[in-house]
């Protein structure tokens, strides 16, 4: 298989599993642009290269905007003290109660696509549960009500991170009877919502969340297992080939007209790991071979219906699960930053770096974005339409926001120009509105919409009527 991130040996991967998960990252300004305000709306961006159907939308998820998340093992997490930032969610932006006028900012953005995901921990609140809570399906009823009536296309992902408290109480996602509580719900939601869904993210970040959680520490339930969370991430590999083919069987109905009644897929966070020093041959190969095991083992799996976690040491696991294969309908990736690997011996050994000077965001991850190109590039070897599910910035005074978009669009556009044959569907930002960033509570700002957690009032940061221009000019220039 070829891989555009260098040549690895598929097996000699993963070193640094843990490690890889826990950086998210970003961006660096192209060398060489003048500041957004002084280049036109379009500047770099392409715009003859996108589909008069493409995707354009904004993300959230459950925990981090609905607020009184009560049910949920993030809010038994941080009742417990146990949040590293110290601040639980509380009210978060108060979504549940707010979701009309978000979906109206949406819309003012040009928008026609909300990616986020279904509370679990609302709907099944209580174990052994057989119907879920009619409250909470009544209010994504209504959810889905208010998208159609703005002509919004709903995006849903079924897990992404938080649970019912119970549920984690039990770890049946390391014992694995998570694939069985997995299976209720999606069977659940597809029957319910199959009329208003056609775009379904099975799971988010599966290697983050079993990393963070189960050998990290730092999720619930707070473990530092490291066998035990390759355990959780294979059985999360499970759950989505259970739901895939659930949904496949049950979603028959054509929600958005375009000929397809389901697609689905999951969101991947992929980080192109590069050698701090490209002359350093240790270098190149811990940073080829974790690049190669962490952005590829869930398609790799896709192809082969083998689950295939095998490290060069310690523990693995490797499992033929035949009904794995095959159940990818399109590649969600989500896209922060680039990591370079980097041999110091002054730090102890194998450090994660950046080069000096670089533009970094808040949570002072590297704005690369070149890395958006390199990230599609590398999926593209899967043969299977891409979607870029998040891509955004930690940018409290939006600084760095205008460009971090135009910069970002522009090397997905040339991607898209180079490679016609690969179908790049949509470009979803994180996040509509600032909100709830898990372990590190409200301080990063990611929103398009600047939120006052006092008040709980939204404004419209410059970045996103820059970005709602750029949609619109889009528009035009097709039109
Ligand atoms: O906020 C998170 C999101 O939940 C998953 N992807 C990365 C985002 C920013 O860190």
């Amino acid at each position: 298989m070829r891989n555009p991130f260098g040549r690895i040996p598929l097996k000699a991967l993963a070193i640094a599993v843990p490690t890889i998960c826990l950086s998210l990252a970003c961006l660096t300004g192209i060398p060489g642009l003048p500041p957004f305000a002084d280049r036109p709306v379009i500047g770099r961006i392409d715009p003859t290269v996108f589909p008069r159907n493409f995707m354009w939308g904004a993300a959230s998820s459950a925990h981090q905007v609905e607020g009184n998340d009560v049910h949920s093992d993030w809010w038994a997490w941080e009742q417990a003290g146990r949040v590293r930032s110290g601040q639980p969610s509380g009210l978060a932006t108060d979504h549940w109660n707010r979701y009309e006028e978000d979906l109206d900012r949406l819309v003012a953005l040009n928008l026609n696509t909300y990616r986020f995901s279904l509370n679990w921990a609302r709907l099944y609140p209580q174990p052994g549960m057989s119907q879920p809570d009619p409250d909470a399906v009544a209010r994504y009823d209504a959810m889905f009500a208010a998208m159609a009536a703005r002509k919004i296309r709903p995006m849903v992902t079924l897990h992404h991170f938080s649970m019912p408290a119970w549920l984690t109480d039990q770890d049946r996602w390391g014992s694995g009877q998570a694939i069985e509580d997995f299976k209720k719900l999606t069977q659940f939601a597809v029957d319910r919502w199959k009329g208003d869904v056609d775009w379904w993210i099975t799971v988010n970040e599966p290697e983050v969340f079993a990393f963070h959680g189960w050998s990290r520490g730092v999720f619930p339930p707070g473990k530092l297992d490291f066998p035990l969370s390759l355990r959780v991430l294979a059985n999360l590999m499970k759950a989505h080939a259970e739901a895939y083919h659930i949904i496949k069987d049950h979603d028959d109905v054509d929600a958005d007209g375009d000929g397809s009644p389901a697609e689905v897929g999951i969101a991947h966070l992929v980080v192109p790991f590069e050698p701090y020093n490209p002359w350093n041959p240790i270098e190149a190969t811990i940073a080829t071979a974790i690049s190669t095991f962490s952005n590829a083992f869930w398609f790799v799996a896709d192809r082969t219906g083998i689950i295939d976690l095998r490290l060069p040491f310690g523990p693995e696991i490797v499992e033929e699960f035949p009904l794995f294969q095959g159940t990818l309908d399109f590649i969600g990736i989500n896209y922060y930053s680039r990591q370079l690997m980097r041999i110091d011996p002054l730090r102890g050994g194998l450090v994660i770096d950046q080069y000096p000077g670089v533009v970094r965001s808040s949570l002072g991850i590297e704005v690369y974005p070149k890395g958006l190109y390199d990230s599609i590039n590398f999926v593209a070897q899967f043969g299977l339409p891409i979607i870029v599910t998040e891509n955004g910035i930690a940018d409290e005074t939006d600084e760095l926001r205008p460009d971090y978009i135009h910069d970002h669009l522009a090397e997905m556009s040339r991607f898209m120009r180079d490679r016609p044959d690969v179908p790049v569907l949509g470009y979803v930002y994180w996040s509509l509105t600032d909100n709830f960033e898990w372990e590190k509570g409200f301080t990063p700002r990611f929103g398009l919409y600047e939120v006052n957690y006092e008040t709980l009032e939204r404004t419209m940061r410059p970045s996103a009527a820059a970005f709602a221009e750029i949609i619109a000019a889009i528009n035009n220039n097709r039109d």
